[in-house]
């Protein structure tokens, strides 16, 4: 008997538990907004998120966090990361209300957006890979054909009644009223979510949504692993942050350099204008020599102009080549030790770039944009590789720092 009771205590508890965190949670009568990141990595999809969510509040609908999509090597389909294993959710709140997927998809969902109501959102009619699927005389954003369309969705179990082709509107709401062309067309009572087949934004990401970076703060476990390095790991003193990114993918990207006036995340340091000048080819790619030089340059200013506090180490981080070797043959006469994560961790090398006293970075490469603008937020100094050019630098004696 006692058992008994005991267990029906527990159950109401539960029960209590569930129930006030729907009530927690409520509706929000505004609507919410949500998108596949399924357009490139970690750093094209945070400039994605970034203008999702300025997007999000501008047509004040609760944004719907999306879980992070990663690609593993040898596996079909993509993978889903909750946004809040490399995010605090509380901060942005600050910004605008959100949620994560999961707290809407169990929580909210049934009676908010039930399965007969999911529409999906896209600019205009997107075929299919398989051509049986496409009918011209019902077009469709197909949203979930392909990786990492269909395992996106699948997360959640979700799956679409029908497409809504939202052309012309368009997602910059800091230059027109586009959004209120967007509350007019789409009124939350109709579409109590806005579900989009890509994110709602631009890339690179737009000058004015970079400050919107102070809301993405690293959750507890990326704060502590990254203190814990530095503490451990690194001399004590002030240390130097490389981004070197020369995968072979990037190789082939920096091929692209000679066409265009912007490549990935170039405006960062050229200006959305060029106002700061037109791409070159070492932005992309430096030569180890060239690395070097910059690196033994930027310690050597570092030491006459912050005499107290010294550059002790170099922490680097890349997706292919480390150059530890080279490194610290270059760097041992300085006093300078190079040091790496033992395993790969994009996320926690991101954590620690973000904490270095100085951080050199690849212009042209996103990844490298999320640091930069991380350190904005905190008046961190930043530089590029390459940037300015060598011969520009000992003409105009330019100062190097963004
Ligand atoms: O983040 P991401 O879009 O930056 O893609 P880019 C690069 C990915 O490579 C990262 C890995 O998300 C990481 O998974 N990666 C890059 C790194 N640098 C590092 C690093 O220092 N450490 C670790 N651990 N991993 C461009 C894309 O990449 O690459 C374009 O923007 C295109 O869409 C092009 O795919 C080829 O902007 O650098």
């Amino acid at each position: 008997m006692q058992w008994l009771k005991m267990k029906l205590r527990f159950v109401n508890l539960i029960l209590l538990l569930i129930s006030s965190t729907c009530a927690q949670l409520g509706g929000d009568p505004n609507g919410y907004l949500t998108y596949c990141p399924c357009m490139g990595r970690f750093g094209n999809q945070a400039d994605h998120f970034l203008g999702s969510l300025a997007f999000a509040k501008a047509l004040n609908r609760t944004l719907i966090l999306p879980p992070w999509v990663e690609y593993r090597r040898g596996e079909l389909r993509s993978r889903q990361v909750p946004f809040n294993t490399y995010f605090e959710v509380e901060p942005l709140k600050e910004y605008h209300r959100v949620i994560t997927m999961a707290d809407f998809m169990w929580h909210l969902a049934d009676d908010i957006w039930p399965e007969s109501e999911r529409v999906s959102f896209c600019y205009k009619e997107r075929y299919s890979l398989k051509q049986e699927k496409n009918d011209p005389d019902k077009p469709n954003c197909h949203a979930k054909d392909g990786n990492p369309f269909g395992p996106f969705w699948d997360t959640f179990h979700i799956d679409f009644v029908r497409s809504e082709f939202y052309a012309p509107l368009h997602f910059d709401v800091h230059h027109s009223n586009e959004a209120a062309k967007w509350q007019a067309k789409y009124p939350a009572e109709s579409y109590p979510v806005l579900a989009f087949t890509g994110a709602p934004a631009s890339f690179p990401v737009q000058l004015e949504n970079c400050k919107l970076q102070r809301y993405l703060q690293w959750s507890q476990r990326y704060r502590d692993a990254s203190k814990d390095f530095i503490r451990e790991q690194l001399p004590r003193g002030a240390f130097l942050g490389i981004h070197l990114r020369n995968g072979i993918d990037w190789v082939r990207a920096c091929e692209h350099v000679k066409d265009s006036q912007h490549l990935f995340a170039s405006p960062q340091c050229l200006g959305y204008k060029n106002e700061r000048g037109a791409l070159y080819p070492e932005l992309c790619m430096l030569s180890k020599e060239a690395i070097i030089r910059q690196l033994k340059r930027t310690i050597k200013n570092v030491r006459q102009t912050q005499p107290d506090n010294e550059i002790k180490s170099v922490f680097v981080a890349s997706d292919s080549n480390h150059m530890i070797g080279e490194l610290n043959t270059a760097l041992s006469r300085m006093g300078i030790s190079v040091h790496k994560l033992p395993e790969d961790d994009p996320y926690l090398d991101l954590a620690i770039l973000g904490q270095s006293n100085h951080f050199i970075g690849n212009c042209i490469s996103s990844y490298s944009a999320f640091v930069k603008r991380e350190r904005d937020v905190h008046g961190f100094p930043s530089y590029f590789w390459g940037f300015p050019k060598e011969k520009d630098r000992k003409h105009t004696n330019v100062h190097e720092e963004l």
